[in-house]
């Protein structure tokens, strides 16, 4: 079976070790994020292609669900004793010479889609994982800070890079517009329309559905493609009892006006798209609104609290995937 996922960071990655335990025998592509890309101190952090090649590749950080595991941070106090910053954003001394070895390559030519195959070869994820263009994206979120001194005085909007807000402020003010700056222009990445024309299933896995999905959907192309596959289209939905479960997506959510349930961002993605969504066991009374809105929905346990619970949300995404298609 050739299943496509639509994949961000830690939700995504979590639930792909789940799909590959449910169906090992499966060939899983994984259109990846890259709108949380984040170039600092000379280098390219693909934070979203990262978290998922280092969980399903056994070197993630599990606690964080980012970062390697086993980690030192030498590099990151040797930059912060030259001043250079900045130091809210956690680079390991393990996870800089993925970053190294990306750029280099790069900087050699490399389109990042090969990039990630190389670095790949080494991790060995189980799945091919394509990001979802080699062209430059970076969500940009627009906020207005209280006054902190900046150039800008008290009161004034600015956008800043999503990294910023989501680890520097921790979306602790409210997202007035989420950008991913470049995705007009973006091209879907080689690979990345002729997987979506080959599956058998699609899935959007319990990921932010603005930043991470969401993105994904803004390269021209993607989206198209996805609702035209002519096969079924799955999300889990990433949020339980009206709050995300991990992250702050209900902040971004809000900036596009999607309130923080379950149906609602079932609605967000719309029927178009849509063929079928599971909500928790918590959310089952909202099961008819989805269907009411040309979704066909399913309440079944969502709560990722380890690998056997993520394949049995797989099995259950897979199983409604079958009763989609049997109509
Ligand atoms: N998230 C944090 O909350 N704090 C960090 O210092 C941090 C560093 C970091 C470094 C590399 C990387 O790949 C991810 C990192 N993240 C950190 C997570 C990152 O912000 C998120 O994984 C995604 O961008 C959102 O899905």
């Amino acid at each position: 079976m050739r299943i496509v996922v639509l994949a961000g960071g830690i939700g995504g990655a979590r639930f792909l070790r789940g799909l590959k335990r449910a169906v090992p025998d499966a060939d899983v592509t994984v259109i990846g994020n890259t709108g949380d890309d984040i170039h600092l101190f000379g280098l390219k952090v693909c934070p979203d292609l990262d978290t998922v090649m280092y969980t399903l590749g056994g070197g993630i950080n599990e606690e964080q669900g980012w970062g390697r595991t086993d980690e030192t941070f030498h590099l990151k106090e040797e930059l912060a004793a030259y001043g250079v910053g900045p130091e809210w954003f956690g680079l390991g001394d393990r996870d800089f010479a993925t970053h190294i070895v990306r750029t280099q390559m790069l900087g050699a030519g490399y389109p990042l889609s090969a990039v990630t195959e190389a670095l790949c070869d080494r991790w060995k994820p189980g799945v091919r994982l394509i990001p979802m263009t080699d062209d430059r994206v970076e969500t940009h979120v627009a906020v207005t800070l209280p006054d902190d001194g900046s150039a800008e005085g008290p009161g004034e909007r600015r956008a800043i890079h999503f990294q910023e807000y989501w680890v520097r402020l921790r979306a602790s003010v409210p997202a007035e517009a989420v950008v991913p700056v470049g995705a007009e222009q973006a091209k879907p990445a080689p690979g990345v329309l002729e997987a979506i024309a080959e599956a058998d299933v699609i899935l959007f896995p319990p990921s932010n559905p603005v930043v991470s999905v969401g993105t994904i959907l803004a390269v021209p192309g993607i989206r198209e493609a996805i609702a035209d596959a002519g096969v079924p289209v799955i999300g889990l939905s990433p949020i339980i009892g009206d709050a995300p479960v991990r992250g702050m997506a209900d902040k971004v959510l809000a900036a596009v006006g999607v309130e923080s349930t379950a149906p609602a961002v079932a609605e967000h993605y719309g029927s178009g798209l849509l063929d079928g969504w599971l909500v928790d066991t918590v959310d089952a009374g909202c099961v008819e609104r989805v269907e009411a809105a040309g979704i066909r929905c399913r309440a079944v346990p969502l709560m990722m609290t380890d690998v056997d619970a993520a394949a049995r949300m797989a099995r259950e995404a897979l199983t409604l995937a079958e009763e989609v298609r049997a109509v």
